[in-house]
């Protein structure tokens, strides 16, 4: 028997089961005590974690589907096959020493939303897709938000799959060894509208006491690495007026960096990743390599920025005596999500009595890809004490499901 009226009272989540899966994959690529859980994209234990959603997919009967760049399609088919799909997603890959829930919860609560219409045994009016999308972190391969780039073509999967490592690999050689070089030809599967479910890795809803996050944009983001090139001598018998000191320029372009966020309040700027060499207590640095992540939720303060730091560059090759270059990683614009389905959001909060404030995204996300191609919004729960790429990162159970709970109120009033 299809119940066809689909009416969210009869639908109800395995909250407990999203609980544990959480937990299960959360425990793939720990390591151990305190330090949280790792899976860099394409690594060993990603594979481990995409293994585990293809399992769960197939526990739910989805037809799944892996495309060219890794990205993993769970899809609930409906009675009405020929309507463009309503698609939820996210990320299973992981910054180092991670929490459980970046990403992963979003994919998760994804499945728990299908799984409520197959307990129900209720179908759909039109497909719903879950998606895991390869490597959003871009610790090891940039651009961030790779694989979702690709499908929202703003990226071509050729270049994508020719992207360098940090470690040296090739990316496609990577998915290729953890067998996720995928056939799909996904550009057939548009969504109709696109929901992602996320922690939001900042402080302002915990501060603000607000259950939900209903995210109208999201900030530009501007990832380079810069290099310094300068002159290795010895510690102790070089006067500072003739050094050419790399580690000293890197240090004085992290205070710039700073004074320009001081100075907007809007801007944030992060030296994330950062290489000496030759490394050594007593050889003044002669190269630095460092990822410079530069953020505004306005792209004019995020272009003054950009300018501000590449003028200061040349200014402190004369002071210094080095030489610097700088190459782009990664260049996205402020995203403005849509806003229908950001009331839609809303309106499930209001009905469900869960306290709700409109918010800006600070963290990038697939979402903000999805938006090129289709209406698209995101739905927050707070992170406690805004802690987020760290294995504190924490969202109490009733909080992770009042999530979920939203995500299944506006997916149905898409799919009745
Ligand atoms: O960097 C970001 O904001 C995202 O976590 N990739
Ligand atoms: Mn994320
Ligand atoms: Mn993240």
């Amino acid at each position: 028997m299809i119940n066809q009226n689909n009416d969210s009272t009869i639908l109800t989540l395995n909250e407990q089961l999203l609980l544990d899966q959480i937990s299960t994959l959360g425990n793939i690529g720990h390591e151990g005590s305190n330090k949280g859980r790792t899976r860099i994209a394409l690594s060993d234990d990603e594979k481990l974690g995409r293994d585990q959603i293809v399992s769960w997919m197939k526990e739910l009967d989805l037809d799944i589907q892996i495309d060219p760049i890794g990205n993993i399609f769970g899809t609930l088919n409906s009675n009405n096959q020929e309507n463009q799909p309503l698609m939820m997603g996210s990320h299973i890959d992981t910054v180092k020493n991670a929490g459980a829930l970046d990403g992963c919860y979003g994919v998760l609560s994804g499945l728990a939303v299908i799984r409520a219409f197959k307990d129900a045994q209720m179908l759909p009016s039109r497909p719903i897709t879950v998606v895991a999308f390869t490597n959003e972190e871009g610790v090891r391969y940039q651009p961030d938000m790779m694989g979702s780039l690709v499908y929202a073509k703003g990226l071509e999967l050729k270049t994508a799959l020719a992207t360098v490592g940090t470690d040296g690999t090739i990316l496609k050689d990577e998915l290729e060894r953890i067998e996720y070089y995928g056939t799909f030809d996904s550009s057939k599967l548009i969504p109709f509208k696109y929901l992602e479910l996320h922690i939001e890795q900042g402080p302002v809803l915990d501060s603000d006491k607000k259950e939900i996050g209903v995210v109208e944009n999201l900030q530009g983001i501007s990832w380079q690495k810069i290099t310094i090139e300068g002159k290795a001598n010895h510690a102790g018998t070089t006067p500072t007026r003739l050094r050419h000191d790399a580690g000293l320029a890197a240090s004085l372009i992290n205070v710039f960096v700073r004074d320009i966020a001081l100075t907007t309040g809007t801007t944030l700027a992060t030296i994330g990743a950062l290489e000496l060499e030759p490394n050594v207590i007593n050889v003044i640095p002669n190269k630095v390599t460092f990822s410079l992540d530069i953020r505004d939720p306005n792209e004019q303060k995020l272009l003054d920025a950009e300018e501000k730091v590449k003028e200061y560059l040349r200014k402190l090759e004369i002071q210094e005596k080095v030489k610097i270059s700088s190459q782009s990683l990664a260049r996205f614009k402020p995203v403005q999500f849509d806003e229908k389905l950001a009331s839609d959001i809303q309106e499930s909060c209001d009905k469900l009595g869960f306290s709700n404030q409109r918010i800006t995204s600070g963290a990038g996300h697939d979402a903000q890809m999805i938006s090129r191609i289709a209406p698209s919004a995101m739905i927050f729960v707070p992170s406690r004490d805004g802690i987020s790429h760290n294995p504190k990162e924490y969202t109490p159970d009733e909080q992770l499901i009042k999530g979920a709970k939203i995500l299944l109120d506006v997916v149905l009033k898409h799919t009745k």
